[in-house]
């Protein structure tokens, strides 16, 4: 059925609860900033992946995991938000050797929603 020929009433509900959506995703907390940052190609000197969210983190629920891509994991110990910057979450790892990686982040905001999210880095 084309939009256009639904009811006038529908259509307007509809438009509403677009408009609820967007406004409900706006206040769930999304990553501003990842180091490294998506798709890039980074040395073995990579230690870390860094990630700053646009809203508080609730670190009880929080995580980053980072596979390799045999899929094992090769973060040091659980992912950690700063204590002085609640939008800030880092992961620590292992030495890494060349291959690709990938991120994979649970984020939950301070008003309990949650959001998650992955991508991929490259080492040479
Ligand atoms: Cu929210």
């Amino acid at each position: 059925m084309k939009f256009a020929t639904l009811p006038r009433s529908f259509r307007l509900a509809a438009g509403a609860l677009a408009l609820a959506g967007a406004q409900l995703a706006w206040a769930h907390a999304y990553p501003t900033h990842q180091q490294p940052s998506a798709g890039s190609t980074v040395t073995t000197a990579q230690n870390a992946v860094v990630i700053d969210f646009d809203d508080a983190l609730e670190p009880a629920f929080s995580s980053i995991n980072v596979t390799d891509a045999a899929g094992k994991s090769v973060i040091r110990e659980k992912a950690t938000v700063d204590p002085a910057n609640s939008k800030r979450m880092s992961v620590a790892l292992d030495p890494l050797s060349a291959g690709q990686y990938a991120v994979t982040w649970i984020a939950v905001a301070a008003d309990g929603h949650r959001t998650t999210g992955h991508y991929s880095f490259t080492v040479k």
